[in-house]
């Protein structure tokens, strides 16, 4: 084992060691290789943000040398407290999470510290008064992100304004603060109602279900404030289907910027996005690295972004990753 060791990075060899001592002599999946092991409990793959998302994981962990156990919980949380259990047994040197929801998660994470396994959250943050129970927290700020929706909306509708909400899935952190965020801003507009909120999950065919119901049950609708471009693309079907124009009959708003948003933006069918990057790994490998080795880490790490009008979106984009 030392022999192995001594060929191995001296930051490596460090953590390798300190997990070790720390490990209760049970060690963790990163002795004997040096090599750090990251269990990652995935949301599912609803949408085209969670899929760019998964990418960049796994080719910035790739890139970091860091061993990947990857799982995709298809948005049920009993599916990811399943998979923190397994990592907590595998004894990996690090998990990391994007919690499908925001209550639920004190007893495994208890466990995970109990293993002496860190814990990173990533995208979606948790609601839990023990902030002992994870390192740092790496993602958007998403009532932000809704307050950019919602201000787009004040600065941009004249006279009385029927808005239908496509909410994120039930309890998630990005449905809860971009409704909240929206609502804080469109407070100071009484012409802007929203008339009717429903959650279509985050997926493309949840928006389209939710908008064809909101179609039949709603007299008057001016605008669409979809949670993720997804839904806000399967209502798109579901306005034209209705025999009206999506982007001129009915305005849409929606959050993400992934390519198949930004291109029904730069095509006139949604009016604005706001951005919210899912290119996280990098940044997770680096937090990672750090967590392992037992350095100090904030305890939240926000991303960076921004919004697009129609015009930005076709000037951005040829030059877009995801
Ligand atoms: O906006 C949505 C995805 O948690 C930020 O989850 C993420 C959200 C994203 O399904 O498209």
């Amino acid at each position: 084992m030392l022999k192995k060791i001594t060929t191995v990075a001296g930051v490596v060899l460090l953590s390798a060691l300190t997990a070790c001592g720390s490990g209760g002599g049970g060690g963790t999946a990163s002795s004997g290789s040096g090599t750090i092991t990251m269990g990652f409990a995935q949301v599912g793959a609803e949408s085209g943000w969670r899929t760019a998302n998964t990418k960049s994981i796994q080719d910035e962990a790739k890139a970091a040398g860091i061993e990947l156990k990857f799982s995709d919980a298809q948005q049920k949380q009993e599916n990811q407290i399943k998979a923190i259990r397994s990592y907590i047994q595998q004894k990996v040197s690090v998990i990391a999470f994007s919690p499908v929801v925001e209550t639920g998660w004190d007893t495994v994470l208890l466990e995970a510290k109990r293993a002496n396994i860190p814990v990173i959250l990533t995208d979606r943050s948790i609601d839990s008064d023990d902030t002992s129970l994870y390192k740092t927290f790496l993602g958007s700020d998403f009532v932000e992100e809704g307050r950019r929706a919602g201000d787009w909306l004040v600065a941009n509708a004249s006279g009385p304004t029927n808005v239908v909400e496509l909410q994120g899935t039930t309890g998630a952190a990005p449905a809860i603060d971009r409704k909240k965020g929206f609502e804080e801003k469109i407070a100071s507009k009484p012409d802007i109602k929203v008339v009717a909120s429903q959650t279509g999950d985050f997926t493309r065919s949840g928006g389209k279900q939710v908008m064809e119901a909101f179609l039949k049950s709603q007299p008057k609708i001016d605008v669409v404030y979809a949670h993720n471009d997804d839904m806000g693309l399967g209502a798109i079907e579901a306005i034209k289907a209705a025999g009206k124009v999506p982007g001129k009959d009915i305005k849409i708003i929606t959050v993400d910027a992934v390519k198949d948003g930004m291109q029904a933006l730069a095509n006139g069918e949604i009016n604005f996005i706001v951005e919210c990057n899912p290119l996280l790994g990098k940044q997770l490998m680096e937090l990672a690295k750090k967590v392992v080795a037992g350095e100090e880490v904030p305890n939240r790490v926000v991303t960076e972004e921004g919004t697009f009008t129609q015009e930005q979106a076709k000037a951005a984009l040829p030059q877009r990753q995801y």
